[in-house]
């Protein structure tokens, strides 16, 4: 049994992650989590109490983070700031958050020798045109376009400097577009699938040509797993399933399934400097840590998680007022 800490361990999928981690082996989690408006203890609900301790904090208190860390195995580092358009609107918290939280853990980890895995993002990578042929790999060079993405790439190079430089025991892994249960209704599926269900049309910024990669959130759990365990210091894996998909088709795809005429959606304000194409390869992963997706088949990962949000509106409601007022001020 390990002991491992989870920071951002109530939100999206920090959350799926530590019931991933509950469900397949039979490690301790302890939970960093601010609660942000982006957390929500309620994901955690029904685990077991001998299994999760929850800690609520900043992964910017030292004090904390260092205590944290010397009672750790292991940690797995989801905080952040993660909503593009929010930093878009106020940048400030994705530096603190992002870059000073992300740092504070590195000297913890220094200090205490701790095993570290940074979870990151193939937004580092900037984007690319609908028909290069080519993926992002690990050596892809950095190129964000976001306030939200270049504070993850900024994120990942300080995780590559303390390796370099100190000897950290640390991994990063770079994952393409999530989905599943407990996403936060300011994202692109979850907002399309709440409105749907509230009686709002989706709303699909510009034209819709935007290809995102998909995967299954209990996929990219079973990822960072496996380069727990398996994964070499300092490499970076890159973590995707080969889901591209462009954002007409997922609109339309969840208003047929949900019963719905596939063109009962609007198109509004696109994104500033809005990324075209994001794909993954994760062939280092597949090869040399010999992992695979087990959500083959986008369609019906997407039927499950729309039955999810059918079922769970207690969870999502509260928050959808509020987001549904931000994006209509920005007149999305
Ligand atoms: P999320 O916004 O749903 O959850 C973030 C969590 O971090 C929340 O529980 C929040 O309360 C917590 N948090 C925020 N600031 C904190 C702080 N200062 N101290 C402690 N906790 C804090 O995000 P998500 O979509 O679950 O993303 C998790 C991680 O995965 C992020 O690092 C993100 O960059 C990365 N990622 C996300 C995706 C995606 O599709 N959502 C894809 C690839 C990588
Ligand atoms: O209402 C919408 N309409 C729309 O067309 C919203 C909210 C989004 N979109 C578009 C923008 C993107 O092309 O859908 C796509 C997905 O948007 P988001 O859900 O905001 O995700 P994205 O910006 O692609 O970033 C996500 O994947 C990478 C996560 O939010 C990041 O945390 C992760 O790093």
């Amino acid at each position: 049994m390990s002991r491992l800490l989870v920071t951002g361990g109530a939100g999206f999928i920090g959350s799926n992650f530590v019931h991933h981690v509950v469900t397949n082996t039979d490690d301790h989690v302890t939970v960093l989590d601010a609660l942000t408006y982006a957390g929500n203890r309620a994901s955690l609900a029904g685990i077991p109490e001998n299994r999760v301790s929850f800690v609520h904090g900043d992964v910017t208190d030292a004090a904390l983070v260092s205590s944290l860390f010397s009672k750790a195995d292991a940690v797995v580092h989801y905080a952040a700031e993660s909503h593009n358009d929010n930093s878009l609107d106020d940048p400030r918290p994705f530096l603190d958050t992002n870059i000073v939280g992300t740092f504070t853990l590195l000297e913890a980890a220094r200090i205490h020798g701790t095993r570290f895995h940074h979870i990151s993002t193939d937004e580092v990578y900037g984007d690319l045109e609908l028909d290069d042929p080519q993926r992002f790999t690990e050596s892809t060079p950095y190129n964000p376009s976001s306030p939200y993405s270049s504070t993850k790439a900024g994120s990942d190079l300080l995780v590559r400097a303390w390796v370099r430089s100190f000897g950290v025991r640390a991994t990063i892994s770079n994952c393409s577009n999530n989905y599943g249960p407990y996403q936060h209704v300011e994202k692109f599926i979850p907002r399309q699938i709440t409105n749907v269900i509230r009686g709002i049309r989706p709303k699909l910024y510009g034209a819709g040509e935007n290809v995102r990669d998909w995967i299954h959130a209990d996929d990219h759990s079973s990822a960072v797993l496996t380069i727990l365990d398996k994964g070499v210091n300092g490499e970076t894996y890159l973590i995707g399933a080969d889901g591209e998909k462009n954002n007409k088709d997922v609109v339309e795809l969840i208003l047929s399934i949900m019963g719905q005429p596939s063109d009962a959606y609007d198109h509004v304000t696109d994104r500033a400097g809005h990324d075209l194409r994001y794909a993954i390869d994760s062939t280092k992963l597949r090869t040399e840590l010999g992992w695979a997706p087990s959500y083959g088949d986008f369609e019906s990962g997407l039927a499950a998680t729309i039955e999810w949000y059918q079922a769970h509106e207690d969870w999502w409601a509260p928050a959808k007022d509020a987001t549904e007022a931000f994006y209509a001020g920005k007149g999305q």
